[in-house]
């Protein structure tokens, strides 16, 4: 995904993000440093690219989407650092670098992760530059992403996915787990771009099909790559899945019908957008990027 509009969307995610830490110069020093040092070591920025990129598709301006899509990285981000701790996955690699507890302790990286959650909901619901434009949108968006990344929502999945460590989990748990793990906060971040870019009730039902497939698929492509990839272009640790016994689509179904799965939901996401009226051009290249990344 290095296509230039790609790599120019990313640098106004970074810049939105630099912004948003240089207002909080209050925050105790230690920990601003361990909640840049995780968000700021990179990524692929998936969550803010179809923020932006869905906003746009319906004809809404980048601007009014670029703090949830800074938002979107810092709650993927507290995620992240909440599962590699030694109580959940007990990782120390991430983003190419050692992960936040290896770097600041065990204590910090809570307490970053705690951080970056509550700092994102902040973002999401202040006002533009002093306007109150689009009150009711971020009213919405601040609703759909606590639903979609709290206790029926991501935590909740991650509590599930502790849980069957281990355990024989049939299709139709695996599903229920990835879908709240890692497929509801991508989903939110189309439906919360949609509603910030002023989509009306088709755009907003077709992207939301959109967002549900596709963060499926990105988790279902994401077991194929704790198979088959490379931890050096990951930046992070591969085959755990394997070792922690963790039900996955390749444990489940076997690796190519996990890829073939994937590629229908894929296929499904891009149906979606063949309804709407708006340019989807970035949409479909996220979608297919999905289906086609290697890290
Ligand atoms: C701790 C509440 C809580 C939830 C954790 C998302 C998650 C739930 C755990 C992460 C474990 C994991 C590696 C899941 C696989 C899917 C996933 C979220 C991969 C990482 O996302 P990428 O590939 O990472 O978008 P980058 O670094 O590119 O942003």
């Amino acid at each position: 995904m290095t296509t230039s509009h790609f790599e120019e969307m990313r640098r106004d995610v970074e810049r939105e993000l630099n912004r948003i830490f240089d207002l909080r110069r209050d925050v105790p020093r230690t920990l601003l440093e361990s909640m840049k040092y995780s968000v700021m070591a990179g990524g692929k920025r998936l969550r803010p690219l179809l923020v932006i990129a869905s906003a746009e598709a319906v004809g809404g301006e980048r601007s009014a989407a670029l703090p949830t899509a800074a938002a979107m990285e810092m709650i993927h981000t507290y995620t992240l650092i909440h599962d590699d701790l030694p109580a959940m996955d007990d990782d120390d690699l991430r983003r190419g670098l050692p992960t936040n507890h290896k770097k600041f302790g065990e204590a910090t990286a809570i307490l970053a992760g705690d951080g970056l959650l509550t700092l994102a909901f902040e973002v999401m619901a202040e006002p533009p530059a002093g306007s109150d434009a689009g009150v009711d949108a971020r009213i919405r968006v601040v609703q759909i992403v606590a639903g979609a990344v709290g206790a029926v929502g991501t935590v909740g999945g991650q509590q599930l996915d502790v849980e069957h460590e281990g355990r024989d989990v049939d299709l139709e748990t695996l599903e229920k787990i990835h879908r709240l793990k890692t497929g509801t906060m991508i989903s939110v971040a189309v439906q919360s771009g949609a509603l910030l870019g002023g989509a009306g009730e088709a755009e907003l039902f077709a992207l939301t099909i959109y967002g549900d497939k596709l963060g499926l698929a990105f988790q279902v492509f994401d077991d194929v790559l704790d198979v088959e990839g490379d931890a050096k272009t990951m930046g992070k640790n591969v085959g755990g899945d394997a070792r922690k016994k963790k039900a996955t689509y390749p444990a489940l179904m076997g690796l190519e019908e996990s890829k073939k799965f994937g590629n229908r939901l894929v296929d499904g996401a891009l149906e979606a957008l063949s309804t709407m009226r708006g340019e989807t051009k970035h949409l479909k290249e996220l979608a297919l990027y999905v289906a086609r990344r290697n890290n």
